[in-house]
């Protein structure tokens, strides 16, 4: 450690660090010290804080709890338009299957999203951010996938990243091109894929837009065959992919995007075993989304027990849309992870943080408090871990700890 003067000190805080599965690693009443580049330089007990440490600002935390900022990994949450009566419908029995095949479903929302201007997208989006920051959220995915044409999915992508300025946030950008059939390519899903790989996703990679490269791999979306020759255009633009995988049905997409080395395949519902063994050999993350299986009443469960001996990092996330995942608190989807689908409380907050950040790539900037991440922090005013997840609808984040410059 330095002996200059820091930005910023923070005492007297009970730390939960995360820095291995297997407990919450607490510290109490704990000091963190941030430096100029925003990251950790020292964190351990307060009594322990070396002689002589001084910093610009010295925050008393009261013992409030400090974790990593959350990290919401997986949302779509650039669109235009409402589908509230489509929620309407499902709840008269009407299947998101067969309201997709009526035209609604992403197709409605692609219409209302090509409709809109960049500056629209940006301030709804932005309300969306501050809702999920207001919860301690520091760093959220956003998926491109309601434009399905060149010029909408380059704007989409353009707001996620104007959104990063905008809020202070860190944000990652996914191209998710293959999420459904545009009307232009309509009956030639193969068109539409050799139009992504040829067109859309070289150009949009090479304006710098892209982060990483995901894909709807369904019966109602495109086939393992279609989207792993999207992946293999990925893996020449050196991109990383993920993948919605076996949220409706068992297409084996967990499997083809384990063998793509993918970051992450989502959803999982109906994953089998070989898919399990399939992501943990390649270190994909199985990123849970508990928000569409309670809109869409799904009954079958991902298969955590499975997940959890195979040693699969689990993450949780609002998958935010306007169709399947309303959802815009990374709290209660932590709560649904431990009601609906029996995940511990400490799995709930690894899986929004730790592993969250393993799903983007980002495992050696952010997820845990250790010297040397960046300082994305979130304080709260619990009387403990489980706490976080417990009260459905009460906010415990406590805005205390300064946003980075
Ligand atoms: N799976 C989902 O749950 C969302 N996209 C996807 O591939 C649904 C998106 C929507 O209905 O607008
Ligand atoms: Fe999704």
């Amino acid at each position: 450690m330095k002996s200059n003067r820091y930005p910023s000190l923070l005492r007297h805080a009970n730390l939960i660090t995360l820095t291995d599965d297997s407990d919450y690693g607490i510290i109490r009443d704990g000091a963190l010290l941030i430096d100029q580049r925003h990251r950790i330089a020292w964190l351990g007990p307060d009594k322990n804080l070396p002689a002589g440490t001084t910093a610009e600002m010295e925050i008393d935390c009261r013992r409030h709890w400090i974790t990593p900022g959350l990290i919401d990994c997986h949302t779509h949450l650039v669109y235009a338009g409402n589908r509230g009566d489509e929620f309407a419908q499902r709840l008269e029995g009407i299947s998101y299957a067969e309201i997709a095949a009526r035209g609604g479903g992403i197709n409605s929302t692609v219409k209302a999203t090509r409709a809109a201007s960049f500056a629209e997208l940006l301030d709804s989006a932005v309300n969306r951010v501050r809702t999920l920051a207001a919860e301690g959220v520091t760093r959220i995915e956003i998926k491109s996938g309601y434009g399905l044409n060149l010029d909408t999915e380059r704007r989409m992508l353009q707001v996620a990243r104007a959104i990063a300025e905008r809020v202070g946030i860190k944000t990652h950008s996914t191209f998710l091109g293959a999420h459904a059939l545009p009307p232009e390519f309509s009956n030639n899903a193969d068109g539409y894929i050799e139009h992504i790989c040829t067109a859309m996703l070289p150009s949009l990679a090479a304006e710098g837009l892209i982060d990483a490269v995901d894909g709807f791999c369904e019966s109602i979306g495109f086939s393992t065959a279609q989207i792993e020759q999207v992946f293999r255009t990925a893996q020449r633009l050196n991109l990383p992919v993920k993948l919605h995988a076996e949220q409706l049905s068992n297409q084996h997409g967990a499997s083809l995007v384990a063998r793509y080395g993918g970051l992450s395949a989502d959803h999982l519902e109906y994953l089998d075993a070989a898919g399990v063994q399939a992501m943990a050999q390649a270190g994909t993350v199985a990123t849970l989304l508990p928000g569409a299986f309670y809109y869409l009443r799904e009954t079958r469960l991902p298969p955590i027990a499975s997940l959890r001996e195979h040693q699969v990092p689990m993450a949780i996330a609002t998958d935010h849309n306007p169709g399947t995942s309303p959802l815009l608190s990374l709290l209660t989807a932590m709560n649904m992870g431990c009601v609906l689908f029996q995940m511990t409380p400490l799995e709930a907050l690894l899986g929004v943080t730790r592993h969250a950040a393993k799903a983007l790539g980002a495992e050696h900037e952010c997820g845990t408090l250790e010297v040397g991440k960046q300082a994305e922090l979130a304080c709260w005013d619990i009387d403990q871990p489980v706490d976080l997840v417990y009260a459905l609808g009460h906010n415990p984040y406590s805005p205390i700890i300064p946003a980075q410059s």
